[in-house]
Formats: structure tokens, C-alpha cells, sequence
């Protein structure tokens, strides 16, 4: 039988285009996200012996058991599971934020990852699988307004070094995929649905494409089992460092 990915957030982004890469190269493919007429679509372009898609907000803890339980016989059997639904809310800086953003930011980047990574280590380590989470340059460099979002994406990455540690001789491989400036709906949802904050960020900046992202994703599963990559950081060459600010009383 052919191999079983999970993929969260498969209705838009990272996620879309990672579904379709995973059906182009064979692999049996879970998929989740919100909007159940986006994951519909999928089912009926790919074929639902290919893709089975699970309708729920990661957030809602019962609604995850649910949906879990409800994985029929020909996707069971998870090789790999790619931590991927997330979200950005918000660019004010720290003292004008939202609180209740933040919270949102915190339940889906962190609270339902390590969730659904509870609920599913148990098969992963009988197959010996993966597990790949999504975490961002935010996570190791802050910018201002990233405040909550590059703490929760810091988590990402710690998490998936911890588990690393923790799944020691089991055989299960956890990478920390890290990207940088990527051009998808995520500054669209940042925004509140900002269309030209969005087009203004990534105006000739020749971003991270969500097909460059799913093509490493693709790489990283398919690697030889001895092989684990730890931690992955891509930016688009446009992207680099700036320096520390120093705010000087005039
Ligand atoms: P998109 O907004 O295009 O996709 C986000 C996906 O997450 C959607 O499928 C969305 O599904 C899902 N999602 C969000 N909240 C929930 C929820 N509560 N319940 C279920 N699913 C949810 O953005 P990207 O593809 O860019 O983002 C994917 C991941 O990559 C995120 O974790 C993001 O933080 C990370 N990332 C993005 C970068 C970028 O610059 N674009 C760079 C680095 C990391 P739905 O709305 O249908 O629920
Ligand atoms: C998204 C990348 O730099 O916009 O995680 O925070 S960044």
C-alpha cells in the first residue's frame, strides 16, 4: 500500500500545495482546514481514494477527537504528519495588540499542534514515520509586531528538537521547517483581508513560492529513514539580516 500523509491546513498556502505534491508522487493523503468547500474541492480534483479531507477548527479539541475517529480504513496507518495550519494576526507592536489575537495565534500555532501530535505519536511511532512541522524565521529573529507569532512559531521549533530527543531509538525523524517571506494568503489573514498590504509586501521581492515550500516538504519525507533533518531555514534571496535598533533620547 502506498504511504499516508497527514497534512493540516490543506485548504490554502503551504498546505494546497503540499496536498497536490503528495498526490503527484503517489502518497495517500490526509488533509484539514476550516473551509470544508475548499477541502471538498480537493477530494473531487484528486479523487477521494487519494485524498480524504477531516472539516474542523484545530482549536477545538473535541472536534479534532472527532474527526480523527472518523479516518477511514484506507488512510489509516499515518507515515507522516506535516504540522502546517497556522496563522499570523496582527503587526502592531506588543503594547497596542490584541489580546484576543494573540490567543488565537497561541491555540492554533501551538496548543492544536502539540494536540494533534499527541493524538497521533502513538501510530507514528508503530510505522516508524515523521513528523514535519511548519515554523518560520519568526521563530529565531524578531521584527517588530512578530511579538505572540514569532514566540509561538520559537515553540514550533523547540518543540520539534524536544521530541526529537524524547522519540530517541523509536526511528520516528522530526524536522523544523523554517521559512522565511513566503507569498500565500498568510499576510491576507494577517491583515484581516488587507489586499494591498498584502501585494505591497511581496512587490518585487520574488518571494518563497507555496510550491517551493511543498517541494521541500516532499524532500524531507522522502528521505532515507537514517536521515533526519533537524532544522531547515529558507528565505527568498531577496531576504537577509538587518541590525539591532538603538533608540536614542533626543
Ligand atoms: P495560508 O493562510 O495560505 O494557509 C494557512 C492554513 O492553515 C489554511 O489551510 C487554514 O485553513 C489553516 N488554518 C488556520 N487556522 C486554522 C484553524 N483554526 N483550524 C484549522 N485550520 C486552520 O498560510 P501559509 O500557507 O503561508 O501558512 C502555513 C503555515 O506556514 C503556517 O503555520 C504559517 O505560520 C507558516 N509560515 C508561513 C510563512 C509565509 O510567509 N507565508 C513563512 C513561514 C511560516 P482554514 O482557513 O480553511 O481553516
Ligand atoms: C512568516 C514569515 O517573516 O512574515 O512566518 O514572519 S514572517
Amino acid at each position: 500500500m502506498s504511504r499516508a500523509v497527514f497534512i493540516t491546513g490543506g485548504t490554502s498556502g503551504f498546505g494546497a500545495a503540499a496536498v497536490e505534491r503528495f498526490v503527484a508522487g503517489g502518497w495517500r493523503v490526509l488533509t484539514s482546514g476550516r473551509r470544508a468547500e475548499r477541502l471538498q474541492a480537493l477530494v473531487e480534483r484528486f479523487g477521494a481514494e487519494r485524498v480524504h479531507a477531516l472539516a474542523f477548527d484545530v482549536r477545538d479539541a473535541e472536534a479534532m477527537r472527532a474527526a480523527l475517529a472518523t479516518i477511514p480504513p484506507a488512510f489509516a496507518g499515518i507515515d507522516v504528519l506535516i504540522n502546517n495550519a497556522g496563522l499570523a494576526l496582527g503587526t502592531a507592536p506588543a503594547q497596542r495588540a490584541s489580546l484576543e489575537q494573540w490567543r488565537q495565534m497561541i491555540d492554533t500555532n501551538v496548543t492544536a499542534l502539540a494536540a494533534i501530535t499527541h493524538a497521533l505519536l502513538p501510530a507514528l511511532i508503530e510505522r516508524k514515520g515523521a513528523i514535519i512541522n511548519i515554523s518560520s524565521i519568526a521563530g529565531s529573529y524578531p521584527y517588530t509586531g512578530g511579538n505572540a507569532y514569532g514566540a509561538t512559531k520559537a515553540f514550533v521549533t523547540q518543540f520539534s528538537l524536544g521530541l526529537r530527543s524524547d522519540l530517541h531509538g523509536t526511528g520516528v525523524r522530526v524536522t523544523s521547517i523554517e521559512p522565511g517571506l513566503a507569498q500565500t494568503e498568510f499576510t491576507l489573514v494577517r491583515t484581516s483581508g488587507d489586499d494591498a498590504a498584502s501585494d505591497a509586501l511581496y512587490a518585487g521581492a520574488h518571494p518563497i513560492t507555496a510550491q517551493d515550500i511543498a517541494e521541500t516538504l516532499w524532500w524531507v519525507a522522502n528521505l532515507p529513514p537514517h536521515l533526519n533533518v533537524n532544522r531547515l531555514e529558507l528565505m527568498p534571496v531577496s531576504q537577509s539580516f538587518a541590525g539591532l535598533q538603538i533608540h536614542r533620547e533626543s
